[in-house]
């Protein structure tokens, strides 16, 4: 046996001993077995337990949990006051999950992860080459209930998530609060907006480490504002309790903060299309009017939303029958145009006690709503003096579900959460007063009444939660869509959300583009920005570059103020709109690729909209995150690359920045061979099998007003389809594979009726595509056997290579020839699908 074994035996016997004996008993011991911690006089008890280790000293406990190799749980209390162990974000089977770890001198480790603790508790958490992940750079601060956890910072870190926080991409240097905020006009600077997501993923040298900060009060983020060589959180109450997702990929982060509070779940294939919508499109006629619009226009499109004016003086769940008469037959009537009405239904009711108003009488009934020195609180919003339903009680989100049973009955396809922070007018804090009281009855949570200071941040979260539930009650076999303003972490798990009032100026569109990206870092990938603008009125090419970009956004939603001009794509006449039908259109023919991006997501968390740095982490040879040299650019999905101006107000060209390796032209199908010369990128991820490239030219471009560029990772298959004017309508035709070879070439497709969850049963099609270029030059495309029983609505595949020159002009399968066909992109044939695996040969 090695020293070292023999060493580490010893050690481990010495503290299992330790780890059976009570904490004093442990503190009368310290001195002899603590020796590996440099053991201060204040060091009082140590446990290795079968997760981790627990130690104490005079003033608190630590107690690290390996939930998994790469997963770390750290509390930390003050002595004789543990946290209760609840939470609204992290999900059961995940927070009580453990593994065995190795007890070591100073800690632990695991498969992946080596932790150390000195006896002032301070954390260091290595990889086990030795790489430190992250080290506090001071033992937690307590301050009464409040408390600050300090972590070592670098000018070479960099910080990505904390939801719809405005602001560049990278945290880094920034300093935020968690306060959800109705924020009417909100700008680049404005902190805090509506949603509170305490989690971030640093990155450091390529190497990456999560963390989510479950505390539900005001806390507070520094990433190096305060000091350079900082990063803390912080909180005046509530637990401190974090959560270590080691990666060292990024992408891996991601997906196991997914493991850790759930994915986005797949949404109905409808949300993902054009959604239109306005404060308020009123009264019926014009609803009418914007239907037969979009559809006599052929602006393809799915939805239409209506907005508080539909109420009745703005009554959640009433309808103003004298604006919207037979209000049925209108949902029915935009459903015959396949347009799914989206009704807004504020968490707010109107406190008018016995003047028959359902949702009132109920509530009160049930007892229902939050408390304020023993009654109901009562606060203005909407309907003026209201009430709020406390959304902390299961059987209050059940009765809150029952409100939707009359919409869902008239056909009713989506409901909009908004004004969920919770906004409350007059009020100074813009919410309800601290001292609001919520009698918290949920399982896991022991029951017990508390204050709006630990649930305003979860407000938006259980009102969100509240709706899908109630809806799935409702209608089981029916998936959901929620739209919620506020939220926390978890809460993709309920609703799909959007990024509230914001501008219609350049600065805001262009603002689009990181806050998306880090709301689905944030684990929201199902989120949109109002398209056009909220406030105010956009300009005609303002319009048009929003619709452009928004077409490869996750929602696709035009939303505008009231009192601000027209938003609807057509205004501005034709030469506008026929750009901005165009790229709406584009995102239909693209529907079977982001609809099987949406799907891989609702497994894997990883968001339909992706900064650079997630596909190609060390793109950089410093590995600093791409997206820096490119705020602009973003990947939909894992194959396309949308290169959109930093600066879309100037018509000045910028420069295109594509991670080293093959590309291609999404429009015109020229290939361009980004792979870097010997030296100048670095050498671990360049292409060994070029060796003598010469210098690449920046590609620079200067798109016109109607031009987007896109370029397509070389090695994808992206499946398409023929153009419809709605998800509701069966395409006619094949569905079209676009090849753009390269290596590892594949592609995924994934089909279901996208409305129910029969799929959970089999009822879906999954195919994974691959395609080669042989050695004499002739392309291969493998359809493989189907998975999954649904049949699709295509029988013919038509392939399409891109960048790809022929020999022969033919096409092989199974024997036959037919001719290629030469198209702009490349060259093409159509085959019969009979639903058994082909190989296609193309040469
Ligand atoms: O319900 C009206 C609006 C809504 O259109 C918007 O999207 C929300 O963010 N709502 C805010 C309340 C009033 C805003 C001035």
């Amino acid at each position: 046996m090695s020293a070292f074994l023999q060493r580490k035996t010893t050690l481990c016997f010495a503290l299992s001993v330790l780890a059976l004996a009570s904490l004093s008993a442990a503190a009368q011991s310290a001195p002899a077995t603590l020796s590996g911690f440099q053991a201060t006089a204040s060091l009082t008890g140590l446990t290795h337990t079968a997760s981790g280790i627990e130690l104490s000293n005079a003033v608190s406990t630590l107690k690290i949990d390996a939930m998994r190799p790469d997963v770390l749980r750290v509390r930390i209390y003050p002595n004789g006051h543990p946290a209760e162990d609840a939470s609204w974000a992290v999900l059961p089977e995940a927070r009580t999950s453990r593994i065995a770890v190795t007890a070591e001198d100073a800690g632990f480790s695991t498969s992946a992860l080596r932790i150390a603790v000195d006896a002032e508790l301070r954390i260091v958490v290595s990889d086990l080459a030795g790489n430190v992940l992250q080290r506090d750079a001071a033992p937690a601060a307590w301050d009464g209930t409040g408390f600050k956890v300090s972590k070592q910072k670098t000018g070479d870190d960099h910080f990505f998530g904390l939801g719809d926080k405005p602001g560049p991409l990278d945290r880094a240097g920034e300093s935020f609060v968690m306060w959800n905020t109705d924020s009417f006009g909100w700008q680049e600077s404005t902190d805090p907006i509506y949603k509170s997501i305490p989690f971030f993923l640093e990155m450091h040298g390529g190497r990456s480490i999560g963390v989510l900060f479950d505390n539900t009060f005001r806390t507070y983020f520094d990433f190096g504002h305060e000091r350079a060589d900082r990063y803390t959180f912080s909180a005046p109450d509530g637990p401190l309790d974090y959560y270590l997702l080691y990666g060292p990929e990024p992408k891996r982060v991601i997906e196991t903060y997914a493991w850790l509070t759930g994915p986005t779940p797949l949404p109905p294939l409808w949300a993902l299309g054009f959604q239109q919508s306005r404060y308020t499109y009123i009264p019926r006629t014009k609803v009418e009017e914007i239907a037969s619009r979009l559809r006599a226009d052929k602006i393809p499109s799915d939805a239409i939303y209506l907005d508080i004016d539909y109420q009745d003086h703005n009554r959640p769940f009433t309808v103003d029958q004298g604006s919207y008469p037979d209000f049925p037959g209108l949902i029915h009537e935009l459903a015959a145009e396949h347009l799914h009405t989206v009704l807004i239904t504020d968490p707010h009711i109107a406190n008018l006690p016995h003047q028959g108003y359902k949702a009132y009488d109920t509530g009160e009934a049930g007892d229902h709503f939050v408390k304020r020195n023993g009654e109901n609180y009562v606060g203005p919003v909407w309907p003026g003096p209201s009430v709020f339903p406390d959304f902390t009680r299961q059987q209050t989100r059940a009765w809150w579900g029952t409100l939707y049973k009359d919409f869902v009955a008239d056909g009713v396809a989506g409901f909009w959460n908004d004004m969920n922070e919770p906004a409350v007018f007059t009020y100074p804090t813009k919410t309800m007063p601290d001292d609001v009281k919520y009698r918290i009855d949920e399982p896991g949570f022991s029951p017990r009444t508390t204050t709006h200071l630990e649930i305003h941040n979860i407000y938006g979260l259980e009102n969100s939660r509240g709706t899908r539930e109630g809806l799935l009650a409702l209608q089981p076999n029916v998936r959901p869509f929620v739209l919620t303003r506020a939220s926390y972490a978890g809460g993709q798990r309920y609703a799909a959300t959007w990024t509230g009032d914001n501008s219609s100026t350049w600065n805001h569109l262009r603002q689009t583009t990181p806050q998306l990206l880090n709301l689905g870092l944030s684990g929201f990938s199902m989120s949109g920005a109002d398209v056009g603008g909220f406030a105010g009125s956009p300009s005609p090419e303002l319009l048009t570059r929003w619709l452009v970009l928004a077409a490869f956004q996750p929602i696709d939603r035009s939303h505008a103020a009231k009192g601000t001009r027209d938003h609807e794509p057509w205004v501005d006449g034709p030469e506008q709109e026929n750009i901005r039908r165009r790229y709406i259109e584009e995102r239909y023919r693209l529907m079977p690729y982001l609809y099987t991006t949406a799907e891989e997501t609702s497994h894997d968390g990883v968001p339909i909209l992706r900064p650079l740095f997630l596909e190609f982490p060390h793109a950089a040879s410093d590995s600093h995150p791409l997206d820096q040299d490119a705020p602009g650019e973003f990947f939909f999905g894992p194959s396309i690359l949308v290169a959109a101006s930093p600066s879309p107000e100037e018509v000045a060209p910028y420069t295109v920045v594509l991670p080293s390796g093959l590309w291609y032209n999404y429009w015109t199908g020229e290939k361009l061979d980004r792979r870097a010369p010997l030296g100048s990128r670095d050498l671990e991820i360049r292409d060994p099998t070029v060796t003598d490239t010469p210098a690449l030219q920046p590609i620079m471009v200067q798109p016109s007003l109607g031009e987007l560029p896109l370029y397509v990772r070389a090695g994808s298959i992206i499946p398409m389809q023929p153009l419809v004017q709605s998800t509701e309508e069966k395409p006619s035709g094949p569905l079209t594979l676009r090849v753009f070879p390269g290596d590892n070439c594949h592609g995924d497709l994934y089909q279901d009726d996208g409305k129910s969850f029969d799929y959970r049963k089999g009822a879906y099609l999954r195919l994974h595509f691959t395609c080669n270029v042989e050695a004499d030059g002739s392309l291969t495309v493998t359809i493989p056997k189907r998975e999954g029983s649904f049949t699709p609505w295509w029988t013919a595949f038509r392939i399409e290579a891109v960048g790809w020159t022929p020999s022969a002009t033919q096409a092989v399968v199974g024997g036959h020839r037919s001719t290629l066909e030469h198209t702009t992109l490349g060259w093409a044939v159509t085959i019969g699908d009979n639903g058994k695996p082909q190989t296609v040969v193309l040469r």
